[in-house]
């Protein structure tokens, strides 16, 4: 009986060596390439979510001098995209403001073109500056103002220009961490710098914005309009705050939605728009999107797992998943947002804290 238990764990003879035993046999496993998982188990199936997404601010005055400066150094065609990234502080080279989503801030100066292209990623641009640049996406050029919300989607052929005396800045966002995650990533050059446009400035917001529908619809997986347009969307939120109709946590806020789904814009990504009355004082929120703001109008702070983001226009903000946050407006405010939630939802792993 005593050579019998001497090999049983737990049992006073093996209790000071089984972890030399089971170390050896990690040792020996590994060679052929497997692991135990009852070592791994708490942190690869955590109890809440965990994220190296640090809250961070990119504060305008510095942005704007900086791509300015870019402007100098070298054009957009030799650029091809002439970004400059907004690194999440805890993801230096990564190319990340979220672990799914890059954002980075755009110029084109007046007499500039940025050749066309086209990916798997899906972009949307806020425009930051300027007036009278446009894209063109799929056919349609997109002459943009501040505060538009322009969509390119999942392989859309697009490139930009500016006809227009003054630079134009616009924050970009992509998910091509989340498609480089699936490593699911395709692009191609277009032959010609700029494509031909098929379709009048505005025509997509124009027909598919009117409440009506072509016979046979729209099958796409992403919104039809190209532009949502600020002049239309702003007015939309001024009447639903004067209208009393303020969430707690989110302000007078909408989201932009596909016309023909009532969806959202991208498979990947939505976006929304929120007013906040003056002395807002937003309750606490978190949910498992980390989220990207831009501050359009007015001026105030974010607290995000009690760090303070203080923030004005044209600032850009990032709350990670799952941190507990809540706004303040003292003197009122517009911010726009944009996260990953369509995509998690698809997915089933959205969630949030009621
Ligand atoms: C891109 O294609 C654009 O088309 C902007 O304007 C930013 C960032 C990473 C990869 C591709 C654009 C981008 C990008």
């Amino acid at each position: 009986m005593a050579v019998a238990t001497a090999t049983k764990p737990g049992t006073p003879d093996n209790k000071h060596n089984i972890e030399a035993v089971r170390q050896a046999f990690y040792d020996r496993i590994a060679k052929k390439d497997m692991a135990p998982l009852w070592k791994v188990m708490a942190s690869v199936v955590t109890k809440e979510p965990v994220t190296r997404c640090q809250p961070h601010v990119w504060n305008y005055s510095d942005v704007k001098s900086l791509v300015m400066e870019s402007g100098g150094l070298i054009t957009a065609e030799e650029a091809n995209r002439r970004v400059l990234i907004l690194e999440n502080p805890a993801l230096h080279g990564e190319s990340k403001a979220t672990n799914t989503l890059f954002a980075g801030v755009q110029m084109i100066l007046p007499g500039e073109v940025a050749p066309a292209h086209r990916h798997v990623s899906s972009a949307i641009r806020f425009v930051l500056d300027g007036e009278g640049a446009y894209t063109a996406v799929e056919g349609e050029k997109a002459f943009m103002s501040r505060g538009d919300f322009v969509i390119t989607a999942n392989w859309a052929p697009h490139d930009h220009g500016n006809t227009s005396d003054k630079p134009m800045l616009w924050l970009d966002v992509l998910d091509f961490p989340a498609v480089n995650f699936y490593e699911a990533s395709f692009a191609d050059h277009a032959d010609e710098k700029t494509q031909k446009t098929t379709r009048a400035d505005g025509d997509s917001l124009n027909f598919y914005g009117s409440g009506v529908l072509p016979d046979g619809a729209w099958s796409k997986t992403y919104t039809p309009v190209i532009n949502y347009t600020y002049a239309r969307t702003r007015p939309i939120v001024e009447r639903m705050m004067q209208a009393g109709d303020i969430d707690k946590r989110h302000g007078a806020r909408v989201s932009y939605a596909n016309p023909a789904t009532g969806g959202p814009v991208l498979p990947t990504m939505g976006a929304w728009l929120a007013m906040f009355p003056k002395g807002f004082k937003g309750e606490p929120y978190r949910s498992t999107d980390g989220t990207i703001f831009v501050c359009v109008e007015g001026e105030g702070s974010t607290t995000v797992d009690g760090k303070v983001l203080k923030w004005g226009p044209n600032d850009v903000f990032v709350v990670p998943p799952w941190k507990r946050y809540h706004h303040n407006a003292p003197v009122g405010a517009v911010l726009f947002s944009i996260s990953d939630r369509p995509a998690q939802k698809a997915l089933g792993l959205w969630r949030e804290e009621q």
